[in-house]
């Protein structure tokens, strides 16, 4: 089970310290009281702020530092991260005249500015925490995927009109699937670790693919299917679902917005939401990629998006799962063959796991491709 934000951890002291002097530079009202740790993700340091205010009221904050690693330029990804927030919170405004808390917003730092350069190094921001939301790692029902669906699709109907030269590709080739494959090619050759004797089915099974692991970037390249704003890290724990009515509340973790397809976002939402086990899960009998999550995906994520996308990019919803299963396969077993440097890991073997998971949910998806793709098509006609 994912860790709720109201079941977040305490902090050790020399990182409470770190926390408190953080947050206190950013304009936040009130008096602070506790700092504490969110564990999910793989690639920031989330805490949670309390402040308490005169009247005696409970404020919660969410205090980020960005992963420099991973961010080469985390300025680049601040100022995407302000265009996308500030787009959507006017879009909402001038609909429903009221933001009622349910969209994410920076809060200023001391300067004005959005973001506070740590003394340690280190680039932090603050955002509203939204009160009464939990994550999900597994999608538990229809009705959780519908809403998974719907939310990102209306996040794509949000951001498609931003104009693109103002959001910049922060990591370059994000989603470029054929490199992912080369990367991978190329952990094999160098085998820093000695792991690559223990993968060698794994990947087979990757070569065998080798064909198709082109396929998006060549229709886009055609023409076929276009560069949009995207969000590319379209997993089912980067939603808020209200605890009580289990509705998606709002869609976070906006670093990785970037021109790119929509196709990476709705595979990337099959690949989190159709496998019921764990990303990590050591037992490959218990990945049973789930057609009925399938549907009530495509079925929300088309009511929302529905009219802002191609013929194209609806016939090949279906393969983005797979391909994006696919790539996140590749990537996990790159990072394990490298040594575990990019994704955060808590026990040896996770990053292989985490493959072999994503490779086996690979291999359903192929199976039922068909049955997956007529369904898509009875949806898309009956809109
Ligand atoms: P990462 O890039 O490491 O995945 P996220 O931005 O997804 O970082 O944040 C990690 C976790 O922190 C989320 O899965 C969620 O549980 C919690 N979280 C992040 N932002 C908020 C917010 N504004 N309100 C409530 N919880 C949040
Ligand atoms: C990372 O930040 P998080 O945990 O939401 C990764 C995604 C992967 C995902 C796999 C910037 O996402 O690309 O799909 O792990 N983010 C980055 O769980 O690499
Ligand atoms: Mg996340």
């Amino acid at each position: 089970m994912n860790p709720s934000p109201t079941t977040a951890k305490a902090l050790p002291p020399n990182t409470a310290h770190l926390v408190r002097s953080i947050a206190d530079q950013f304009a936040i009202a009130g008096e602070y009281i506790l700092g504490e740790e969110i564990e999910s993700g793989h690639i920031n340091s989330t805490y949670l702020a309390t402040y308490e205010l005169s009247g005696g009221e409970l404020r919660r904050y969410i205090l980020q530092r960005i992963n420099e690693q991973v961010f080469k330029d985390p300025l680049a990804v601040m100022r995407n991260v302000e265009c996308v927030t500030s787009h959507i919170n006017w879009k909402v405004l001038r609909k429903k005249r009221d933001l009622g808390g349910q969209t994410l917003s920076l809060y200023p730092h001391k300067t004005g500015r959005f973001y506070h350069h740590g003394e340690g190094g280190g680039i932090w921001r603050c955002y509203n925490f939204f009160e009464g939301c939990r994550t999900y790692d597994v999608v538990k029902n229809s009705r959780q995927a519908y809403e998974a669906g719907h939310a990102f699709g209306a996040f794509q109907d949000l951001v498609s009109d931003l104009p693109a030269d103002e959001i910049v590709e922060t990591i370059p080739d994000f989603h470029h699937t054929p490199k992912r494959y080369d990367a991978l090619m190329a952990a094999v050759e160098e085998d820093s670790c000695g792991r690559v004797a223990a993968v060698q089915e794994d990947l087979e099974f990757i070569r065998s693919n080798e064909s198709e692991v082109g396929l998006l970037l060549k229709l886009q390249k055609e023409g076929v299917l276009p560069l949009r704003i995207t969000h590319n890290d379209t997993k089912i724990n980067n939603i808020l679902f209200d605890q009580e009515s289990d509705e998606a509340v709002c869609v976070i973790d906006l670093d990785t917005v970037m021109p790119g397809l929509s196709l990476y976002d709705f595979g990337d939402l099959v690949r989190t939401a159709t496998n019921p086990a764990a990303e990590d899960e050591e037992d490959l009998e218990k990945v049973q990629m789930s057609l009925g999550i399938f549907e009530a995906l495509v079925e929300g994520y088309l009511a929302a998006a529905g009219s802002v996308l191609n013929k194209a990019e609806i016939a090949h919803m279906a393969f983005s799962g797979r391909l994006i299963s696919l790539e996140l396969g590749m990537r996990f077993l790159t990072d394990h063959l490298n040594g575990d440097q990019y994704f955060r890991v808590q026990r040896e073997g996770q990053n292989l796991d985490r493959a072999r998971t994503q490779l086996c949910l690979a291999s359903q998806i192929a199976e039922h491709e068909a049955t997956m793709n007529s369904f898509v098509q009875k949806v898309a006609r009956s809109r």
